[in-house]
């Protein structure tokens, strides 16, 4: 199953209370005093571990929570510092304070650890409140509770590319053939349920990231088919590449299926819709396809000057919109960075 939004508790440990004792030997009537410090309450750690891409592990355990500090002991003994907890999470996840809906921090790189909660401070042992004018305190220090909080977890996969499209373009076909994914295929719409990344690569050392995801249909927006909860995926990608079937009886209904898309794209959000697409005709290998392409070249042309043919089956066309897509993603990387400096 795959799960990309839940709600979890998290709670540091409590740091230990300070001891209060006193030194008690045969013939030393005034033995000082020699409580130990508490031990320090355990952190909650969050870390990005690149091996997970949902959040289903953490939908049934809804309590998080590191160990208690242990309280000091006589002879001056600290107590022990409660274990801190780390919890692993996909990268891409954006964790929330659920009551205020404050940002707290996007794992946006693997491995990247935060402390989300911090176990609280230890209480002092009655031996450091001796003093010239009380030789035997009985004062000793509390130890303070550790950070707990409500958090809403939501993840939003981290890919370059995300591939759009109506039900059954070719999309998972399309992902299978250029990536390490497997996703299912099969001639219904609605196939693909969940999103899948793959890592394209290119080349010796060229590589990038692509995300297949559920069909849209019109009225998306409104919820109809799988609706738009799977267009969170994409927001972070910096390209879209639009797959459209062209092996349809009408050429007339891909022009309207290309504009019911850029519809459904722009209600979700206008950053998702003013990204940069690429166009992909697919089926190539279908006579159908090539005579509706010559009958809609050029009002496709029109909408989109970047339009590729391909066919997932033969291969064609394929290695040379790769290699765009590897340009274009070069170029808005620069363009980026330009914006940062
Ligand atoms: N002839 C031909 N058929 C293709 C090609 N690419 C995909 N198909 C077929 O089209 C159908 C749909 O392919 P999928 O890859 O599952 O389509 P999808 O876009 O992922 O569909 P959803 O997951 O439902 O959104 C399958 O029967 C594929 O075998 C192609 O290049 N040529
Ligand atoms: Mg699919």
């Amino acid at each position: 199953m795959f799960i990309d939004q839940v709600s979890i508790s998290v709670k540091a440990g409590d740091g230990g209370d300070g001891c209060c004792s006193f030194r008690r030997e045969k013939y030393i009537p005034m033995g000082g005093p020699d409580g130990g410090d508490g031990g320090k309450g355990g952190d909650v750690i969050l870390e990005a571990d690149p091996n997970l891409t949902t959040l289903i592990d953490l939908k049934y355990k809804k309590l998080y929570q590191a160990e208690n500090g242990k309280p000091g002991k006589g002879n001056q003994m600290t107590g022990k510092s409660g274990k801190n907890l780390i919890v692993r999470l996909p990268p891409g996840t954006l964790v929330k304070n659920e009551e205020t809906g404050e940002l707290l921090v996007d794992l946006k790189e693997p491995h990247q650890h935060f402390i989300v909660a911090k176990g609280g401070h230890y209480g002092q042992g009655n031996a450091r409140f001796k003093s010239a004018t009380n030789r035997a305190p009985k004062k000793f220090g509390k130890g303070k509770p550790g950070d707990s909080l409500q958090l809403f977890l939501e993840l939003k996969l981290l890919a370059d590319v995300g591939i759009i499209g109506f039900p059954n373009a070719g999309k998972s076909t399309l992902i299978s053939r250029i990536s390490n994914a497997r996703p299912k295929i099969a001639g219904y719409p609605f196939t693909t349920l969940v999103p899948n990344l793959g890592i394209v690569k290119l080349g010796e050392e060229e590589s990038f990231v692509a995300a297949d995801i559920p069909g849209l249909i019109e009225g998306a927006h409104k919820g109809k088919g799988l609706g738009h909860q799977f267009l969170r995926h994409i927001e972070r990608t910096r390209l879209l590449l639009h797959l459209i079937d062209f092996s349809d009886t009408e050429p007339e209904n891909i022009l309207d299926r290309y504009h019911k898309l850029q519809m459904e794209l722009k209600a979700f959000n206008e950053d998702l819709y003013q990204k940069p697409q690429i166009l992909v005709a697919t089926k190539m290998d279908d006579s159908q396809s090539v005579k509706n392409l010559e009958k809609i070249r050029s009002s496709m042309n029109e909408l989109n000057p970047i339009l590729f043919e391909i066919s997932s089956v033969t291969g064609e066309g394929i290695e040379k919109m790769l290699w765009k897509i590897k340009e274009c993603l070069a170029a808005e990387k620069l363009k980026d960075l330009e914006k940062e400096d």
